[in-house]
């Protein structure tokens, strides 16, 4: 059964203790962000701030902090999230239109509208405004029609006007702007929790992430019109910020504590105005810390990603049996991959195929009796299996991910690849295993 809204995800991690609703008065600059920073590195619950300084509308965050809570979202499990994404894939479902809904409970037009209104969060340090981190941005090709959801950082720019950091928008944008217009957009925050999942996907442009959301919930994405511009938003999103992406305005935008560790300096970017601000009866702010691995940022890319990559590889390696893109790596920059080889080298091929892809920096191959997701046991593989002037795959000049600040040059790099497999048909030592122990847990021990 699926999430009607994100209160009904909220309610379920409250029954599982996942969920800490806390009355302390927090402030937006640093505050909230430091707890949420502490809950993500202790695999903590997630936070509802409900006293916010200089707020009525309490402030949630960390809910994606755990891979275990994104399983939740989409209620599935470690062994069968990548089914779950392939099987959406073959049925996409298209949002299904309703004529009211509560994200319009109320609705701010003119000079109503404020973004000061809403408790946005300061994040690190050098963070010079307060970001929209869970924003999801609705738009759609001026041309094609084709749609897009995704997640795309907004900083708070004035009372209406936001400065948006963006991948397939700018293209919808450039095609607005070849017409002389702008790029309407509808910025849903606080939504059903599959939706950000959905939205990370690799999805080739003009898909409409929306459908895959539906796909997932196994029910269509309920949309209502949007007040200000010709765009459809989640029924039942807590909070609604409609506008225009501005054409042929730039303006700098960040810097950003970036999800690579590291801040990403500031340059010019689309501008946002602000036309509309909707939102449901005593709305709950959703926010997301990014920055260091691990964040929900890193987990909300992980489950998408690593489904993709497993469907995409086992085309050409059907020996594949899992593929983790470690937090670590940024999630984007190392990739692990278990396999059973068919053939000898086979594991290169694989490193080969990942070098080809441009998604990823150094990639680490290892038998499928290998736990890919603990990465003590694949550093146990690399050590006792890899010899380094046969084993090392070093691939210079290659495109570099944008989030690599270790590029001598902007943009290209180079990829190594490890295979960390044992000698193809050839014996190798036992493993070491006590009979028993996987069978057995310490509460046995207990006497009462
Ligand atoms: C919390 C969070 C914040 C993100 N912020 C940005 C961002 O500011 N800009 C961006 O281009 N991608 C950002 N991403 C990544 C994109 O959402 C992701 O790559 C998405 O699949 C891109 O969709 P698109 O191909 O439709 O552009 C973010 C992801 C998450 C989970
Ligand atoms: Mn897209």
């Amino acid at each position: 059964m699926s999430f009607k809204d994100l209160r009904e995800f909220l309610t379920l991690l409250e029954e599982r203790g996942e969920l800490l609703k806390t009355k302390k008065p927090v402030d937006l600059k640093f505050e909230i962000s430091s707890y949420i920073r502490k809950t993500s590195d202790q695999q903590g619950p997630a936070l509802l701030f409900e006293k916010v300084n200089n707020s009525a509308i309490p402030v949630l965050g960390g809910v994606f902090a755990t891979r275990e809570r994104a399983f939740l979202a989409l209620e599935t499990s470690p062994q069968d999230y990548v089914n779950k994404f392939q099987n959406a894939l073959d049925r996409l479902l298209p949002p299904k239109l309703v004529s009211s809904a509560p994200c319009k409970d109320v609705v701010l037009t003119g000079k109503e509208v404020d973004l000061g209104r809403l408790p946005i969060p300061i994040f690190s340090e050098k963070d010079p405004a307060p970001f929209i981190t869970l924003g999801l941005c609705i738009s759609r090709d001026p041309k094609s029609g084709g749609k897009n959801t995704s997640i795309y950082r907004l900083q708070v720019k004035g009372r209406n006007r936001l400065g948006i950091m963006a991948q397939q928008l700018v293209r919808q944008l450039i095609e607005a702007e070849s017409i002389g217009q702008g790029l309407p957009i509808a910025i849903a925050i606080g939504t059903d929790p599959v939706i950000p999942l959905a939205t990370q996907w690799m999805a080739p442009y003009g898909t409409d992430e929306l459908a895959l959301a539906g796909a997932l919930r196994g029910e269509p994405v309920e949309v209502v019109k949007a007040e200000t511009v010709d765009l459809e938003v989640p029924a039942t999103a807590e909070i609604i910020i409609e506008g225009t992406v501005l054409p042929n305005v730039r303006d700098e935008e960040g810097p950003f504590g970036e999800v690579s560790g590291y801040y990403t300096p500031s340059n010019p970017k689309p501008i946002i105005e602000v036309s509309a601000i909707t939102h449901r009866k005593n709305p709950i702010y959703q926010a997301a810390l990014t920055g260091m691995p691990t964040t929900e940022n890193h987990i909300l890319k992980q489950l998408p990603l690593e489904a993709s990559f497993y469907w995409e590889l086992k085309k050409e390696f059907p020996g594949v049996t899992a593929v983790h893109f470690p937090a670590a790596g940024t999630v984007g920059m190392t990739c692990v991959i278990a396999m059973k080889q068919a053939y000898e080298c086979e594991a290169r091929n694989v490193i080969a195929a990942m070098i080809g892809t441009r998604r990823n920096k150094i990639t680490i191959v290892v038998d499928d009796d290998v736990d890919i997701f603990d990465m003590e046991k694949v550093w146990w593989a690399i050590a006792t299996r890899t010899q380094a002037d046969e084993d090392i795959i070093i691939f210079p000049r290659v495109v570099a991910t944008a989030m690599d600040p270790s590029v001598r040059k902007l943009r290209v790099g180079s990829s190594l690849g490890i295979d960390a497999t044992k000698p193809f048909g050839q014996s190798f030592p036992e493993i070491v295993k006590v009979p028993g122990a996987d069978s057995v847990s310490l509460d046995d021990l207990k006497n009462d």
